[in-house]
C-alpha cells in the first residue's frame, strides 16, 4: 500500500503524539499560536472556523525530536539512515488514477480562499500555504524539480511565488525568457518523506521524486494532471496546478520565515495563476508553520544535514564522519567526525561551507564524545578544544545565502543576481586527532568514580521528585 499522509497520522497517533482538537478553530487568527505551542505532538484539527468540512495536520513533525518517527529509528541514528536510504535513488511509475483524483475542479470552479490555508505570523501578508511542495520542469530536457515555494494567497485563483535562486528559479527564467509561463503542479498533504526530498537540493536535474522514491523505500505512483503536463503523486491529499507568469512580479511578503524573521525575500515577486484543483473526496489540508524548531525547519534540516554529511564524508577520499546536525536558523551545521589527522577537520569544515546548500556559513566540527543533539554540548566543545588563536578561520568574500539578514543585500528577490556578500566561519572543536593519542588522551571526558552502576534514585528518600535531567548530558560511562 502507498505510504501517505493517512498512514503518517496512524503512526502518530499509535506513537501518541498526535492530538485531535475538536474545539473550532480559525485558521486565520488562531491556528499559528497552536501549531507554534505544540513542539511535542502533532495537531490535527477537526473543526476549522469558517471552513465547514475541512481538516487538517500540522507540526507533524513539530521540532527535530519528533522526526525519527517518521524513520523508524532513533534520534542520533536519522541523518545516517537518510544518507542510507538517498544514496541509491528510487523509482516513480505512472498510473492511470489515483485518490488525488477523487474531485477535479477546473477553471472558475476553482476557489482557494475556501481552504483552511492559515495566517502563521502577526506580520505575514497575510495566509501563505507553506506545505505546497512545487513541481515543475526544466522545459529543455523536460527534467522534473519538486522543491518548497511559499504561496500567499491573493484570490480565488492567484497566489505569490517566491522562488529562491535554485532550480525552480532556474527553470522559471527558461520559461520567461522564452516569454512563456511555467506549468506547475503543486502537491499539498503527503508522507513527510516527500517533504524531507522537496527539501533536498542535490545535482540540477536530479527529480525529488526519485528521492522520495527512495526515502519511502516504495516505487511512487504519479497520475498526470488535468491542465498541465506535469505528473504528482497519485496518493496526496490536493493538487494544485496552475502557471506562474511571466513579466509578473507583485508585492508579496512578508512571511515567517526559517530564521524567526519576517522581511527577507519580500518584495516584487512572481505570480502562479490556477488552472485546476484536484484532491481526495474528504482531503486533508496540511499546515505548516515556518520559524526555527518548528516543522518547516525540521524538513530542511533533515536533508540538509544529510547532504552534508555525504559530501564531507568524501573529504580526502574517506573522513571518518559520525553525524551532521543543521543548528537551529539552519545558517551552522555541526560536523561529528573522528579526526585522524591534523588540519583533517578543517578540509571537512571548508566542504561543509560549500556544498549544494547556500545556508551553511558557520561550520563547526566536534568529537564522538559530544551530543550534537545538546547545543549546549556544542558550546562545551567549543569552550574547552578550541584555541581561538588557531581553531578559528574566517574565510571572507563569500556569497551568502540571500535571506541571511546579517549580511548586506546586493539585487532583489525575484530578479536575476539576488545574493548576500559576507563571511564565512570554521570553528574546529575535535580534540588532537588519532594519530597523536597522547594529546588525544588529554580530552578524554570525565568519568565519576562508580560509573553507571551506582544510581542516585536507588538513594534517595522514598517519594522524592524525580531527577530533572542534566542541562549539558554527562559524558558517556
Ligand atoms: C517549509 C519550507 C518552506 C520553503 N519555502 C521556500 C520558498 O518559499 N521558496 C524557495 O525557493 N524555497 C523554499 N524552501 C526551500 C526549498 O524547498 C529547498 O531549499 C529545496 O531544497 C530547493 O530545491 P531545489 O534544490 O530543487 O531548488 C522552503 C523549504 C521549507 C522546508
Ligand atoms: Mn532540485
Amino acid at each position: 500500500m502507498a505510504k501517505d499522509m493517512r498512514l503518517w497520522i496512524n503512526q502518530l497517533e499509535e506513537a501518541g503524539v498526535l492530538a485531535r482538537i475538536e474545539k473550532p478553530v480559525d485558521p486565520r487568527t488562531q491556528m499559528g499560536a497552536l501549531l507554534w505551542q505544540a513542539r511535542d505532538r502533532a495537531l490535527f484539527f477537526e473543526s476549522l472556523t469558517g471552513f465547514p468540512g475541512w481538516r487538517c495536520l500540522g507540526q507533524a513533525p513539530g521540532d527535530i525530536q519528533m522526526a525519527p518517527l517518521a524513520f523508524g529509528c532513533r534520534r542520533n541514528e536519522m541523518i545516517p539512515e537518510y544518507v542510507r536510504r538517498v544514496d541509491k535513488l528510487g523509482t516513480t511509475r505512472l498510473v492511470k488514477t489515483g485518490p488525488v483524483k477523487d474531485k477535479v475542479m477546473i477553471g472558475d470552479q476553482v476557489d482557494i480562499t475556501k481552504m483552511p490555508i492559515h495566517q502563521a505570523g502577526v506580520r505575514d501578508g497575510g495566509p501563505y500555504i507553506a506545505s505546497g511542495m512545487m513541481i515543475g520542469k526544466n522545459p529543455d530536457t523536460g527534467a522534473r524539480n519538486m522543491s518548497f515555494h511559499r504561496l500567499q494567497m491573493k484570490g480565488p485563483r492567484k497566489t505569490g511565488v517566491l522562488f529562491y535562486p535554485r532550480h525552480n528559479w532556474l527553470n522559471f527564467q527558461k520559461y520567461e525568457s522564452n516569454g512563456k509561463s511555467m506549468p506547475v503542479a503543486i502537491v499539498i498533504g503527503h508522507h513527510p518523506m516527500y517533504y524531507f526530498a522537496a527539501s533536498t537540493t542535490t545535482d540540477y536535474g536530479v527529480d525529488e521524486l526519485e528521492i522520495a522514491s527512495a526515502l519511502l523505500q516504495e516505487e511512487v505512483e504519479l497520475v498526470k494532471c488535468e491542465t498541465v503536463d506535469i505528473e504528482v503523486p497519485a496518493h496526496a491529499e490536493i493538487i494544485i496546478e496552475g502557471e506562474v507568469l511571466p513579466e509578473v512580479r507583485e508585492e508579496e511578503g512578508p512571511f515567517s520565515e526559517f530564521q524567526d524573521y519576517y522581511l527577507a525575500a519580500a518584495g516584487k515577486n512572481p505570480v502562479l495563476h490556477v488552472t485546476a484543483v484536484t484532491m481526495r473526496g474528504d482531503a486533508i489540508f496540511k499546515n505548516v508553520q515556518n520559524g526555527t524548531e518548528v516543522e518547516g525547519c525540521v524538513y530542511h534540516k533533515v536533508p540538509m544535514s544529510g547532504q552534508i554529511f555525504r559530501r564531507v564524508r568524501t573529504v580526502g577520499g574517506f573522513a571518518d564522519i559520525k553525524n551532521v546536525l543543521v543548528l537551529p536558523g539552519i545558517f551552522s551545521v555541526v560536523i561529528q567526525m573522528n579526526p585522524r589527522y591534523y588540519g583533517e577537520a578543517r578540509n571537512v569544515l571548508m566542504a561543509a561551507l560549500s556544498g549544494e546548500y547556500q545556508h551553511p556559513k558557520i561550520a563547526i566540527a566536534v568529537d564522538e564524545d559530544v551530543d550534537i543533539f545538546n547545543y549546549a554540548e556544542v558550546m562545551y566543545a567549543i569552550s574547552t578544544r578550541v584555541n581561538p588563536e588557531t581553531d578559528i578561520v574566517t574565510i571572507p568574500g563569500t556569497k551568502i545565502h540571500a535571506m541571511d539578514p546579517s549580511c548586506p543585500e546586493i539585487g532583489k528577490p525575484g530578479a536575476p543576481g539576488w545574493h548576500r556578500l559576507g563571511g564565512k566561519l570554521m570553528i574546529d572543536a575535535t580534540k588532537p586527532p588519532e594519530c597523536d593519542p597522547a594529546r588525544r588522551f588529554e580530552f578524554e571526558r570525565l568519568r565519576p568514580m562508580g560509573g553507571d552502576k551506582v544510581r542516585l534514585e536507588d538513594f534517595l528518600p522514598e517519594g522524592s521528585p524525580p531527577l530533572r535531567p542534566p542541562a549539558i548530558a554527562i559524558a558517556k560511562l
